[in-house]
Formats: C-alpha cells, structure tokens, sequence
C-alpha cells in the first residue's frame, strides 16, 4: 500500500460500531460486540444498524425494518442507554453510501482480494456474489471514517477489514495531500470473548448463517433453550486443564472456558484455576448457571422492547438525526477535497 505522510491525526476520540441486521443475534455478537458497546457508553458512541451490510446478501424486503428494529432493542435491552449512543440505520445517513463510493476509487482491488471474509462467504460461487459483499470492506471503512471514528469495538472476525480502513484513511490522506485528515481507527479486540466458536465445532466462529441452531445461543433463547445447547454442547472425556496451553489442543473445552470467562468477566485463567481436575459434567451445570443468569434478562428485555416498535423508531429517528449531524460537515469536507462541484461561493457545510 501507499504510504501515508506520517501527520498525527488531532480530533476528538469517537467510538462508533455496528452489527447487521441479518438474523438472530448469538452469544458472539454479545460477548464480542454489544457488551462491549455498554462497556464504552460513557463515550457516547455512534452505534448503526448495518442494513446497508445485511442486503449484500439477500433479505427479504418484507422483514428488513422489522430485523432492524430487533437491532435496536438488542442494543437497548443489553444496556445501552440512547440518551448516551446514537443508535441508527446506516441507510437513513446517506453520507455513509456516498463516501463509500470514493472510497471504491481510493481501495486497491488488491486489497479487497485479500479479505478473507468475502472468501469465506462467497465460498465456491464468487462469481455469483453481488459487487456489494465484495466491497463490503470498503463500505466498512466509510461507516467508520465518515465519523472519523477513532475506536471500533469489534470481534476479531473483524479485524483484517480493520486494517483495510486504516489502509483506506492513510492512502485518501496521502492521496490527497491531507494529512492527518483521517484518523487511522483502532480496533479494540481484546477480552476472552472475541472469538465465540459454534457449540458443534470448537474450530468454527459461532454464526447466524450456521444451519444448526445448536451451534449457537441466540439472544432470544429462554433459560431452558440456553441449558440444553449448553448439555449438548460438544466436549471431550477429559478433565479440565490447570493451565492454557493446555487447552491449544482442545478447541471446544478452550471455547467452552472462554465463554465462562467473557460472561462472569473473569480470565481464563481464573477460569481454570476454579475448575481444573473437573469434567464435564461439573463444568456444564456452572456455565449453564452463568449463562443464563446474564441472557436470559436480555432476551426478555428484547421481547419487551420489541411490542413498542413507535418507541424503537423514536430511537432509531433521534440516533440517525444525531448521526448526520457529525457524519454531513465530514462528507461535505471530503466533497471539497476530491474537487467535486460546488456553486461558487458556496460554503462548507
Ligand atoms: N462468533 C463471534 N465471536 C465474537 N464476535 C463475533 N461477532 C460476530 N460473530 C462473532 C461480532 O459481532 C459483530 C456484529 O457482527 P455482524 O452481524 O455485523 O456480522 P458477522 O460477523 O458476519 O456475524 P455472523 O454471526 O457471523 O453473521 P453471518 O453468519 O451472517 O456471517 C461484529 O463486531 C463481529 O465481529
């Protein structure tokens, strides 16, 4: 890639993230992402609902609003508090498509074939996927930047198209000889939950596109749903180790640990020292506990929250106006530094 003018990026620290409405949330989403959000609130971040994401593969047009609206309540019923995040549509903040096309003439085409995303969802029909699931990272990067977004809370899936925004902001600032205009964004990662593996298959990501509901909780399952993927969640007759390395080599026990671990906001580590020498079978009944002692309330919230779909949209409504209102002064900055048509005389904003 170009190498940018190495000038610091002097702005205010903004938070911004968002999730597809695509299908049911799952435990990743909410260890890898919403707590998270919750966990940043105080810096009142900008948090989308990625609709704009969701239709590079097909949605029925029928359901769309409804599943962005389910968004939504899962922000609020994991605890955000709209009074501190502007949450929204990505599609009601038109800025968001149009910087994402200049910056389909700043990405490279060989950056894009790099992201191993687009691979793995693409898998063997690439050429009957859309232009849009492509470019998904570009689009990505114009969701975080038009913000000039300096933090994205995200899971690790995430992070490769990450580096592609950074790439994206330093070859626009070079480019077009601004430096420091864009900030180069840092992804926040860390934390045991940021890579939630299916129930079934301890060496692939927990998903909403995974045929197996088993694979995977939802954030709508009740207690009972919640314990029996739990029972039936795949394992090893081992005991649990006494120490990380050792568990390298067990990818559902290492999953299973982790999930402890991200839901009671403890390590690993601590984890293991707690139940080491234990199966199973003493291990599954604790993290049964756990997880439905968190989800449970949040499912239930959700389901409340979602038989007021006016009060949604008058979240949804105030987020997207709060959002334009940093998101249009930076496109319209970006209009001005592309060399775009403008009435002369006419100001900035
Ligand atoms: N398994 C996971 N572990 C930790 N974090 C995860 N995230 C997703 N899966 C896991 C994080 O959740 C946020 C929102 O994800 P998204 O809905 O925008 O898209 P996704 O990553 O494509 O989610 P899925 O479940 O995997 O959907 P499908 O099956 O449709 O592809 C992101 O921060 C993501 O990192």
């Amino acid at each position: 890639m170009t190498e940018s003018t190495p000038a610091p990026y002097v702005g205010p620290t903004r938070v911004l993230s968002g999730i597809q409405p695509s299908g049911a949330l799952h435990l990743g989403n909410y260890l890898g992402a919403l707590i998270k959000f919750v966990a940043l609130q105080d810096q009142r971040p900008y948090l989308f609902v990625a609709d704009l994401h969701a239709i590079t593969v097909w949605q029925d047009p029928a359901k769309l609003a409804e599943q962005t609206r389910e968004i939504a309540a899962a922000y609020v019923a994991a605890g955000l508090d709209p009074a501190k995040a502007s949450i929204f549509p990505q599609s009601a903040v038109r800025a968001h498509a149009e910087l994402g096309w200049i910056f389909n003439c700043v990405a490279r085409l060989g950056w894009l074939d790099r992201m191993t995303q687009f691979k793995e969802k693409s898998g063997k029909h690439k050429e009957r996927s859309s232009v849009g699931l492509y470019t998904y990272p570009v689009l990505q990067a114009a969701d975080i930047l038009v913000y000039k977004a300096t933090h994205v809370p995200v899971g690790e899936d995430q992070k490769q198209h990450l580096e592609l925004t950074r790439d994206v902001a330093a070859k626009f600032n070079h480019d077009f000889a601004q430096p420091g205009f864009f900030p180069l964004p840092e992804p926040l990662i860390q934390g045991p939950g940021a890579r939630v593996m299916s129930l079934r298959d301890g060496t692939s990501k927990m998903s909403k596109s995974d045929p197996s509901d088993y694979s995977r909780i939802n954030l709508t399952d009740d207690a009972d749903a919640i314990a029996q993927k739990i029972r039936k969640a795949k394992t090893d007759p081992e005991p649990l180790p006494d120490n990380l390395e050792a568990l390298k080599a067990r990818p559902e026990a290492d999953n299973l640990v982790g999930i402890f671990a991200a839901l009671s906001g403890e390590t690993k580590e601590a984890v293991l020292a707690r139940f080491s020498g234990q199966g199973f079978g003493a291990f599954k009944p604790a993290l049964v506990e756990v997880a439905v002692e968190t989800l449970a309330p949040v499912g239930e919230r959700m389901r409340r929250l979602m038989q007021d779909p006016a009060e949604i949209d008058r979240i949804l409504a105030d987020g997207a106006q709060q959002a334009s209102e940093v998101a249009e002064p930076v496109l319209a900055e970006v209009r001005k530094i592309v060399g775009f048509w403008a009435p002369r005389g006419a100001g900035l904003a």
